[in-house]
């Protein structure tokens, strides 16, 4: 694909591309839909909105958004004015959003209304002072000098011309965390999402103006906000949106009511469905293909799934700072249980810890070179450079390539373990312990043994009516044994009733492990 001319504005790059569609359908929510037409205006007159409020470009405004039609006219009408919209994820505590305020001294905020006594909380905890106050949705009085964001746009003729915003400016910033620290304010560009949609959606879903699209992951998230906006806005495609949990059940009313064409999910969710009595059958729904990342796929799931629904999960691995997949499967190729290979347009690089390339078959840290990476995190020189380095970017994930090119998820970074001196992936003991019947998830971190020695112990969740004990025990450890080298078989098994996960549903192996240490 040609590269964006040196002035664009990606929601007037959305809005160029889709003029000829204004009748045709871009969002369905919980309220109702929208139409292209409706959606241009309304990004316009939101853009028109914000500036008559006093914001000005490159100011930030922070987005706390439940998924429904308002969120991407904030984010786009944010991004046509030249104003950097800071998307937050919804689940967060309100020391969370102080922190956010304060560090991305964001002058305005555009906040559902169920998430305002949070933000107001939040607003509470730091010196840093919110100028505007923008409310989705009221159902009662607004605070004393907040907007209605129905009013506000109501009020407002669409401003005409976009900001000349350059393709390498500022856009967007999504916050990432890592297993330590405060999340990092990673800072994406106008041209950032351009490139994902064109170097994945298009070629490699085959997305197109014939499909709608329902994503599970939210738009907040980089992976929910290429699936549910960039993406399908790039193509002329529809979108269902929805507010609640992506429960199973909530999934599958959507599945069934709108026939989406696409469904974009994550592992833990895939596990959900098909462990659930409500699974519809396959010609309840209308799905041609599916995409997962937030973690790998394990190959028993993607292969029920498919074997259910007669259409194939194309398992990708993205990471905030690179804005969406870089490295995946491939229809018509898949190979469940690895991640596939690189998608076209991004390089990718094993190293090891001395920062040579690896030879195939062995393990090494991913590097991505790409049009997408995010510019920095700001306010952040020492994280930047760690993880920006020149052209590539470090994942903090480790894989193997075998000697075809398909990559193998082997674990994070800092996940990984050294058991008598060889590599165990938790990743790949968990995924064989999901292959047991009575296993519904687990994750394996390293505990040390009395001489001080990393030896591996699996945390276990069973499936309802599997009732846990020693024999159980016994046989999941006899179960690996007879699957993966002897060095990789838990030497503990804890039956637990659920595991910690971050809001997009990886395991924090990071927490466990903190448990054992106390
Ligand atoms: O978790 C992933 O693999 C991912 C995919 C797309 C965008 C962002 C992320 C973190």
């Amino acid at each position: 694909p040609a590269p964006p001319r040196p002035q664009f504005n990606f929601a007037q790059h959305l809005i160029d591309l889709n003029a000829g569609r204004a009748g045709k359908t871009a969002y369905i929510d919980d309220h109702g839909s929208l139409s292209y037409g409706a959606l241009a205006e309304r990004i316009r007159c939101m853009a028109a909105a914000l500036r008559a409020l006093g914001l000005k470009r490159e100011e930030r405004v922070l987005l706390l958004m439940h998924d429904c039609s308002d969120w991407p006219v904030s984010f786009l009408g944010s991004l046509y004015a030249g104003i950097v919209p800071v998307a937050v994820n919804t689940l967060l505590t309100a020391d969370d959003y102080a922190y956010m305020l304060e560090h991305s001294r964001a002058q305005a905020a555009l906040v559902s209304a169920a998430l305002l006594p949070t933000l107001q909380a939040a607003m509470q905890q730091t010196p840093h002072e919110l100028k505007q106050l923008i409310v989705a949705r009221p159902t009662t009085g607004l605070p004393a000098g907040a907007h209605g964001l129905e009013a506000l746009l109501a009020a407002h003729q669409p401003l005409a011309t976009s900001a000349p915003t350059l393709a390498d400016e500022p856009a967007f910033w999504l916050y990432s965390s890592g297993s330590t620290g405060r999340p990092k304010g990673t800072v994406h560009t106008h041209a950032n999402p351009y490139w994902t949609a064109e170097l994945y959606a298009r070629p490699v879903l085959g997305m197109s103006e014939n499909d709608t699209v329902f994503s599970a992951a939210k738009l907040f998230f980089a992976y929910g906000l290429g699936n549910a906006l960039s993406f399908p806005l790039s193509v002329g495609a529809s979108v269902v949106l929805m507010a609640e949990r992506p429960t199973p059940d909530a999934c599958f009313k959507r599945l069934i009511e709108h026939r989406p064409t696409v469904f974009c999910g994550a592992p833990t969710g895939y596990a959900g469905m098909l462990a659930s009595p409500a699974l519809p059958a396959r010609s309840q729904v209308g799905l041609r293909l599916c995409s997962s990342a937030g973690e790998a796929l394990p190959q028993e799931i993607g292969e029920r799934f498919t074997a259910h629904f007669g259409c194939e999960i194309i398992d990708g691995i993205g990471s905030t700072e690179m804005l969406h997949i870089f490295l995946s499967n491939r229809p018509g190729d898949v190979r469940y249980g690895t991640t596939g290979r690189p998608v076209e347009g991004y390089e990718i690089e094993l190293r090891s810890e001395d920062g040579q390339a690896v030879a195939d078959g062995e393990i090494g840290d991913l590097y991505i070179r790409g049009p997408s990476a995010a510019l920095m995190y700001w306010n952040n020189r020492d994280k930047s450079r760690d993880t920006f380095q020149g052209g590539w970017t470090k994942s903090g994930d480790k894989y193997s390539r075998d000697t075809n090119g398909y990559y193998t998820y082997a674990g994070r970074s800092d996940d990984m373990l050294k058991v008598s001196g060889q590599y165990v992936s938790p990743f790949e003991v968990e995924a064989t312990l999901v292959q047991h019947p009575s296993v519904l998830e687990a994750a394996v971190i390293g505990v040390a043994d009395a001489e001080g020695l990393t030896k591996t112990k699996a945390f276990v969740v069973l499936k309802p009516g599997h009732p846990a004990g020693a024999s159980l025990e016994a046989e999941l450890k006899a179960f690996i044994k007879s699957r993966l080298a002897p060095h990789k078989y838990p030497r503990a098994i804890e039956f637990v009733d659920e595991l910690p996960k971050t809001a997009t549903g990886k395991i924090q192996r990071f927490r466990l492990r903190e448990r054992e240490q106390a």
